[in-house]
This record gives C-alpha cells, sequence and structure tokens, in this order.
C-alpha cells in the first residue's frame, strides 16, 4: 500500500526524518527548488505536517490541504502553529510537553545565576588576560534575598519553582488562574507580581494575550535592582522598552534565552556587557532534543494507527 503524504516544511532531525520515511512519504518543502510547484503538487494529498523551530504552519497553509488530519509540532511552545484555526477544522496539532520540562529548568536557573553573578563577563575577563591585573570587579547584584516571580507557573514555571525554593529564593507567581497544587503566593496580575519581586522569571507561551505583556510599566513595577529572564517566548517582551530600561537604570539586569526576532538579536541588547544571552538553547541537549523528536514521531505514529495523537495540544483535544 502506498504511503500517506506528510509534508515537512523546515528541516528537522535525521532520527525524526528517519523514523517518518518509513511509514509517510515525507515531502521535504524546504529541499525543493520550487516550494510552489511542489505544494501544488502535494498538498491534495497531504495527510500530515511535521514541523518546529521558526517556520509557521497558518491557515493559509492548511487550508490549502483538504485531507490534513495532524500537525505535529517540535517544541512544547506552538506559537508558530495556527491551533485555533486547526482546532476548528479538525486536524489535531500535537506538541512536545514533559520530555523537556527539566532540561528548560536547569537552563533557567542557570541563566538567572549567570546573570545575577555577571558569570559570562566574568570568564570574558579572564580570558581576556585581565585577571594578573586586578581582580574582577565585585557584582552589585547576587541571589541572596532575592524575591523571585514566575510569570508562568506551568510544567516548566514548577520546575524553575522546585529549584529555586534550593536556592533558598522566596517565590511567588502569576497565572491568569491559580494553581491549586503550590502553596506559593498568588498574584492576580503581572503588574502585581512585578511589584512585590525583584526577580521576574518569564515562562509563559507566545500568543496574543502574552504579546509584549512585559513593557516599560511592568519594568518600572520590577525596579532597579531587578532582574528579568527570559525563557518563554521572545514575544513577551517589548524588546524596546526593555533595551530602554536597562540603559537608563529603570531595571539591573536581564538573562535572555529568546528574542522577539530570532535568530536575529537586536544591537541594543549586543551593546550592554553585563547582560546574558543565549541562543534560544533551553532544551538544546542531544538527550533532550531526541526525546522531543522522538515524541513528534510517536505523534504521528499513534495517529497513523490508531486516528488518535498522544499529546495533542488544548485546541485540539482528542476526538472519541
Ligand atoms: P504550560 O505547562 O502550558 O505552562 C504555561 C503557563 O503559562 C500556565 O501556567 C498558564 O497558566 C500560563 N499562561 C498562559 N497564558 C497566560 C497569560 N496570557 N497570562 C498569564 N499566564 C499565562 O507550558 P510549559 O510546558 O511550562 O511551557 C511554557 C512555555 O515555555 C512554552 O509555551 C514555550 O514558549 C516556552 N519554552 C521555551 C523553551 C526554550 O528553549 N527557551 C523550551 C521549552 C518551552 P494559565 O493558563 O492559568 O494562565
Ligand atoms: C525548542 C522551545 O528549542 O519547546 C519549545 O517551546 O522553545 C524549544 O524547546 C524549539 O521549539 C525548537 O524549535
Amino acid at each position: 500500500m502506498a504511503k500517506p503524504d506528510l509534508l515537512m516544511p523546515g528541516q528537522m532531525m535525521g532520527m525524526i526524518i528517519d523514523q517518518l520515511e518509513t511509514a509517510f512519504n515525507v515531502h521535504k518543502l524546504w529541499e525543493a527548488s520550487d516550494g510552489e510547484a511542489l505544494l501544488e503538487q502535494v498538498s491534495d494529498t497531504v495527510v500530515a505536517i511535521a514541523c518546529g523551530g521558526h517556520v509557521t504552519v497558518d491557515a493559509a497553509l492548511m487550508s490549502r490541504m483538504p485531507k490534513l488530519g495532524i500537525v505535529s509540532n517540535f517544541g512544547v511552545g506552538y506559537d508558530t502553529v495556527d491551533a485555533a484555526w486547526a482546532g476548528q477544522h479538525g486536524v489535531y496539532v500535537t506538541n512536545t510537553p514533559n520530555v523537556l520540562t527539566e532540561e528548560v529548568a536547569d537552563t533557567a536557573m542557570a541563566l538567572l545565576l549567570m546573570t545575577a553573578r555577571e558569570l559570562p563577563a566574568a570568564e570574558r575577563y579572564l580570558r581576556a588576560g585581565k585577571w594578573p591585573q586586578r581582580p574582577y570587579p565585585l557584582t552589585k547584584s547576587t541571589l541572596r534575598d532575592r524575591k523571585l516571580g514566575i510569570f508562568g507557573l506551568g510544567r516548566i514555571g514548577k520546575a524553575i519553582a522546585r529549584r529555586a525554593e534550593a536556592f533558598g529564593l522566596d517565590i511567588s507567581y502569576y497565572n491568569r488562574s491559580k494553581a491549586s497544587d503550590v502553596a506559593y503566593a498568588y498574584h492576580d496580575t503581572l503588574e502585581g507580581l512585578a511589584s512585590a519581586v525583584d526577580t521576574l522569571m518569564v515562562v509563559v507561551p507566545g500568543s496574543e494575550s502574552t504579546q509584549h505583556a512585559v513593557s516599560t510599566d511592568i519594568l518600572k513595577a520590577l525596579g532597579p535592582n531587578g532582574i528579568l529572564i527570559n525563557i518563554g517566548r521572545g514575544s513577551v517582551v517589548d524588546e524596546n522598552a526593555l533595551i530602554k530600561a536597562l540603559k537608563d537604570g529603570t531595571i539591573h539586569s536581564a538573562g535572555l534565552d529568546v528574542f522577539e526576532d530570532e535568530p536575529n538579536v537586536p544591537q541594543g541588547l549586543l551593546d550592554i556587557d553585563r547582560i546574558v544571552l543565549l541562543p534560544h538553547v533551553g532544551s538544546a541537549s542531544v538527550h533532550t532534543r531526541n526525546a522531543m523528536g522522538q515524541l513528534v514521531v510517536d505523534n504521528l505514529l499513534n495517529w497513523k494507527k490508531t486516528g488518535k495523537p498522544l499529546t495533542p495540544v488544548n485546541e485540539t483535544p482528542l476526538r472519541s
């Protein structure tokens, strides 16, 4: 029997491609010399899409595929996929929750420590041969006595909170709804949280409701001793407002793993030496990326076999 057609708009890990090719006829859009011609050729028969990274799977693309049943996304965040449209049109969207939670929480804590203690700048100082002249200056900030506010206390937010408890930090959070399984202090607005803490950890998904939620007003509420860490999505922070707040002392520092226009990082951020900038490496170990890749594959194979994927997103719940 002929294998069903699957569209892969952007390059994915070899272990994903190899496994999918055993069950699907995989069409690699990124390799096509004429992408539009490939889409013309396969759109009527494509039943599945496998995607990830910065590739957008929007209504315009999905609506060209009358037989589409599933979009399997590499990553727990799926802001690049129009899941609302998919839900309204009977198309499953799946993501990769849980398998990356602990890795991303490790990275978030590392980023917080690196930022508070200026560790990357101190390392650059040593490599530049400056240590023999004089020791690296004492850091203005410390993790000691910090109050950590978590914006997005979900799977990853809770894993960060567990780590932060061990570091002796006072923890509070803001979500749209109060979590029933934790005793951390809850704030029902982001402004309320930012006013009550000096360290804001962003770990919410990118969405219309979180777009530029971290604004000039939120940074002012965080205050001059404030540290902003963003491990969630670049779109959540107004980058221009952040650059201004860092330059004029509205907040003290920032550690960012995600940016508004990845992989482009604004010069205004690159120019500030004391802040810490990572190239979206929250989940980027071989161990965790393989686990994510396997879940992308398993969602597709399970759907092909049973009609149901393993981890559909909220907008596309399992159908009986
Ligand atoms: P999750 O379990 O769904 O948690 C998301 C949390 O955000 C929930 O507690 C949710 O609570 C809250 N939230 C959502 N929209 C909100 C809003 N408009 N206002 C306030 N709170 C809101 O997801 P997760 O697995 O922890 O992942 C979180 C995000 O981390 C992902 O979506 C992704 O963007 C990011 N991420 C980044 C990396 C990286 O490499 N840097 C890696 C993995 C994930 P309520 O629904 O109650 O509001
Ligand atoms: C991935 C992520 O790096 O899971 C997410 O939401 O941001 C990261 O784990 C990314 O999705 C891979 O493209």
